[in-house]
């Protein structure tokens, strides 16, 4: 975008010091991300537009991010925390008193303060992990009683059924002409549709519970000091009701790669299995407190059930013809689905090796 539309942008917002520069932030494949630098002693800002051909109800988007941070800060400052400013995100109002801009074009805005030295990582190492378990467990832990009811911003987000139904339609309608091509693909994972679509099922005889969840764990939504010590979990328009499998499989789908999501070599993919023991461990140190039996006992599902949705979602994009994932080249989502079935098919040989480690931390 061209600076000058960020500064007519930034101008909506209560801003403190004077706006020295705007550069693109993150690698996010959904919104577009902008550092603003200020002179002087002022906080820097993170300006956003947020994708709402994705999120279409931007209202409930933003009432959930208002409630969920408001409520974090205050079970924060009612702890006694220190430095609670680098714990949890600070939204910027627009000059209008809503938590967003919305400009001439029908472009959604939102800022945020910038927490100054902290970082995000592609990669973690087992201490690292196990600090994110913790913080994620913590993260649902303090959201079990918020006081409001939340919507899902993008409704069955990580509902697999879902997922396959679109899936299936996508190979009907064979938009790009590409289908000849991932056939095999998409045999292999409806040879295991029906196992991995079973928390849908468990939800619908009641066993499973929905619970306030961030939905989108990945590693590079997580900031860390310059020590390694985990800040806060960024990132938060996917904040809703959903299994906990979704923090609990999405971290691990990650950070227990072997190597990056789009790695387009599937030989360099494979399951961590010390960072899985550091991260379930560090999970369930915050979380097993209010994990039913159920969820425990289906964690090992979750970390299956992860790689297999994304990869379903990955090949769906890329036989629609790459309408929803940002790509870089014509083969990018290819890539990524190869790779996270390469990785799904590891996890599923760890299976026995997870469920016993579990067993073992209670
Ligand atoms: C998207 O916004 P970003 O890049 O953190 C996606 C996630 C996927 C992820 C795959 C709203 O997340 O669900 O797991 O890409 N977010 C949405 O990298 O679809
Ligand atoms: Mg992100």
């Amino acid at each position: 975008m061209e600076t000058l539309d960020l500064a007519s942008i930034l101008a909506q917002f209560e801003i403190a010091g004077m706006v020295m520069a705007v550069k693109p932030l993150g690698n996010g494949l959904i919104n577009d991300t902008y550092h603003v630098t200020t002179a002087g002693n002022n906080p820097d800002y993170v300006l956003q537009r947020i994708n709402n051909a994705i999120f279409q109800d931007v209202d409930l988007l933003q009432h959930n991010i208002e409630v969920v941070t408001s409520h974090i800060r205050h079970k924060l400052e009612n702890s006694g925390a220190s430095d609670i400013d680098r714990k949890v995100l600070r939204f910027i109002r627009a000059r209008d008193g809503k938590t967003y801009y919305r400009d001439h074009d029908g472009r959604y805005w939102r800022l945020m303060i910038y927490i100054p030295d902290s970082y995000t990582h592609q990669a973690v190492t087992p201490q690292s992990a196990h600090d994110a378990g913790k913080a994620f467990g913590q993260f649902e832990q303090m959201l079990v009683d918020v006081p409001e009811q939340l919507g899902e911003t993008i409704p069955d987000f990580h509902n697999m059924e879902l997922r396959m139904r679109q899936l299936r339609e996508a190979v009907q309608h064979d938009a790009a002409g590409r289908l000849s091509q991932v056939r095999h693909i998409v045999d292999e994972l409806e040879r295991d549709a029906y196992e991995m679509c079973q928390a849908e099922r468990l939800y619908r005889d009641g066993k499973l519970p929905k619970r306030i969840c961030h939905c989108d764990t990945k590693v590079n939504n997580m900031l860390f000091d310059k020590d390694g010590n985990v800040l806060c979990v960024i990132d938060l328009d996917t904040v809703m009701p959903s299994f906990i499998f979704s923090d609990y499989g999405d971290f691990l789908r990650t950070g227990a790669n072997l190597t990056a999501e789009d790695d387009p070599d599937a030989s360099h993919v494979g399951f961590d299995v010390e960072i899985f023991k550091s991260f379930t461990m560090g999970y369930l140190e915050s979380a097993r407190g209010f994990l039913s039996p159920i969820e425990i006992e289906h964690l090992p599902y979750a970390v299956a059930l992860f790689p297999f949705m994304q990869c379903t979602r990955f090949l769906t994009d890329y036989i629609n013809g790459d309408t929803y994932y940002k790509t870089q080249y014509a083969t990018h989502n290819l890539d990524r689905a190869h790779n996270q079935l390469a990785l799904y098919c590891d996890v599923r040989r760890h299976d026995t090796m997870m469920a016993t480690y579990i067993q073992g931390l209670l």
